[in-house]
């Protein structure tokens, strides 16, 4: 069976673009995959996290990626800070990973922006982090985003170096895992910007906690255009704003976005963001009550999390000190 990584920061509630990109396929790769799921808040502090924030924030995302599905008895789920070997082991990439090949990561400079001189050290090696994620389990399966392509081939690249450095054949190569067509939730604020659990605007995402009335007034506020919708999806073209929330419901509904137009194509936003609406809700409300459910009892949770912890740890550990070993470091 494949062993397979997948990570999410605990850098605010978890959103539907969340939900739909990333945990919803985790859930269906449980089936016939090995699956460590992971929150990663050692990647959420390369942006600023206030202490009490990430403790809560960590928590709360360990509860909605059960809520939304993840068995924590047959998978493993954890927090990344309580397994300390991704930290080694991103200690060794960091001296693995040459300067030029950061330099050509595009996450880095969209997230930077004008700001380079004052960003985080550890947001310009975050892709070395990530490199060790995966790497410490010899997962060579990474269910990702077409934003994370790029990082996945610099940890192929960094696990090739290592093993001709070394000699060895030690890191396997990874494989991107596509599922499905890619669903890129964008804001409601703003088609052409994705949706983001750090964006300042709350208005601009559907946390999977929000309740029914936030949901409805969110969506009722989303921005859109004067024109009706188009009958068929090449009527979209250039209305990020009708296309995302087109997206949305063909995503939740498991259709594409022909057979969503013909149903609502030729309506005006108005009726059609009350249908949305009233979808959303059916499928997050579920997810929102299990959440609150599991939060009620931190102490479960907790021994959860602390469960998952000590089997990733009882895996990754002796790879990294494989690694150790390897790379030379005297072990008395
Ligand atoms: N808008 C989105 N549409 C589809 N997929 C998305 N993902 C994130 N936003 C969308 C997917 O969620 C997974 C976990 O992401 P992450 O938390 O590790 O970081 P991110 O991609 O940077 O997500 P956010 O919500 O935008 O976080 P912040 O605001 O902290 O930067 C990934 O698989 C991602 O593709």
């Amino acid at each position: 069976m494949q062993r397979i990584f997948s990570g999410i920061q605990p850098s605010g509630i978890p959103t539907l673009g969340n939900y739909l990109g990333a945990i919803r396929n985790w859930v269906a790769l449980q089936q016939d995959h090995e699956c460590l799921f992971c929150v990663v808040d050692l990647h959420a502090i390369t942006t600023w996290q206030d202490p009490a924030t990430l403790r809560a924030a960590t928590r709360e995302l360990a509860a909605s990626i059960i809520a939304c599905g993840i068995d924590p008895r047959a998978h493993v789920l954890f927090h990344q800070s309580a397994v300390h070997a991704h930290v080694r082991l991103s200690w060794i990439f960091n001296c693995v990973a040459r300067l030029g090949w950061l330099n050509r990561m595009t996450q880095f400079k969209d997230k930077a922006g004008k700001d380079r001189e004052q960003v985080s050290s550890g947001l310009y090696v975050y892709p070395n982090l990530m490199a060790a994620d995966i790497h410490a389990y010899h997962a060579t399966r990474v269910p990702v985003g077409d934003d994370q392509r790029q990082h996945l081939e610099l940890a192929n690249d960094i696990g090739q170096k290592f093993n001709h450095d070394f000699g060895v054949e030690f890191f396997p190569v990874i494989e991107p895992l596509i599922l499905g067509p890619a669903a890129r939730v964008m804001s409601l604020r703003d088609g052409s910007k994705k949706m983001s659990k750090s964006d300042p605007s709350d208005q601009s995402r559907i946390n999977l906690t929000d309740d029914a009335d936030t949901i409805a007034a969110k969506i009722r506020r989303a921005r859109t255009d004067p024109e009706p919708l188009p009958h068929e999806p090449q009527g979209l073209e250039g209305r990020p704003e009708a296309r995302n929330l087109v997206g949305i419901m063909a995503a939740l509904l498991d259709q594409d976005a022909a057979a969503v137009l013909r149903e609502h194509g030729g309506k005006g936003f108005s009726a059609f963001k009350e249908s949305l609406a009233a979808l959303v809700v059916e499928k997050l409300e579920p997810i929102a009550a299990e959440t609150r459910r599991l939060l009620a009892d931190p102490g479960t949770l907790d021994s959860i999390l602390r469960d998952g912890a000590a089997r990733a740890a009882a895996i990754a550990d002796p790879i990294v000190a494989e690694a150790e070993r390897l790379v030379g470091f005297l072990k008395v």
